[in-house]
């Protein structure tokens, strides 16, 4: 079996150290960090989703699946971070109300400081008030909002709805994203943008930057 192969085998089964193991070993073989988060860690949680969804898998797995994958990504997030430059933007991302899924959000912001922006992580569960606040204490470039449940990606409409009230939606470029989430969804809430992945809400985020 090959490491990435193997690295997937040992997240679903949710064996941190043996993650840590085989990710050190595919870093000393060559794989570069960027293959082995996506190619062997993101992808596992996938499988790890179908099997719950399947039945196979209680969210007890999916939990301990989760935190063996957060296992491999502490070793390759300083690699990923390693070629930091000057802050080109400020950006706030946070998972929305009664949403708690992280590691989606987690490799967005990781993405986005190693791409050289200035990063406030509010967290999970962010009410559409806590994202007003936060721009108005931030003052950021860009609003970037994840959402990983059907149920929960309406909050995304609410909070653009409440920073529009709040006369600061004109300030702020606003990003979506998170598995459910789609380029038609965003357009029908105005979002300014959506990425598919993390790389890519970091080459959008960019691209708008060089239009300003
Ligand atoms: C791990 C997991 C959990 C963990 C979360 C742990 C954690 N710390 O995050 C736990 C066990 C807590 C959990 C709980 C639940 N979960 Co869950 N979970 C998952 C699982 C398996 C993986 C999610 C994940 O981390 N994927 C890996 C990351 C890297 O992918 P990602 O989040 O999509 O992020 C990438 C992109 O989308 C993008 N991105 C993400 N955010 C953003 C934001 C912006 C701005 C941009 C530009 C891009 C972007 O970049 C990321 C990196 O490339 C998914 C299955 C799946 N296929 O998604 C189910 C899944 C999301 N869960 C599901 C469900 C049903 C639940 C529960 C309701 C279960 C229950 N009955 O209690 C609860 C809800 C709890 C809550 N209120 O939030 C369903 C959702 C169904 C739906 N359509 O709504 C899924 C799809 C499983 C399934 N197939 O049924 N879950």
């Amino acid at each position: 079996m090959n490491f990435l192969a193997e690295i997937k085998e040992a997240v679903i089964n949710g064996n941190t150290s043996k993650v840590q193991e085989i990710t050190r070993a595919a870093l000393d073989a060559g794989e570069t960090p960027q293959t082995v988060l996506n190619e062997g860690l993101i992808p596992a949680m996938s499988i790890v989703g179908e099997k719950f969804q399947k039945g196979e898998f209680y969210i007890s797995e999916m939990m301990i699946s989760a935190r063996a994958m957060y296992g491999g990504l502490d070793i390759v997030k300083p690699l990923l971070l390693n070629q930091k430059v000057e802050s080109k933007g400020k950006a706030i991302v946070g998972t929305v109300q009664g949403d708690l899924h992280d590691i989606g959000k987690n490799l967005v912001c990781m993405m986005l400081e190693g791409g050289g922006y200035e990063v406030v992580d509010l967290g999970i569960n962010i009410s559409p008030d806590q994202f007003v606040a936060a721009v108005k204490e931030h003052k950021p470039d860009f609003v970037m909002m994840s959402a990983l449940l059907t149920t929960t990606m309406a909050y995304m409409g609410k909070t653009i709805k409440a920073l529009s009230e709040n006369g600061l939606r004109e300030q702020v470029k606003i990003a979506v994203g998170g598995a459910p989430v789609t380029q038609k969804f965003a357009d029908s809430i105005g979002a300014d943008f959506f990425a598919s992945d993390a790389g890519e809400a970091v080459t959008k985020a960019n691209a708008i930057l060089a239009l300003k």
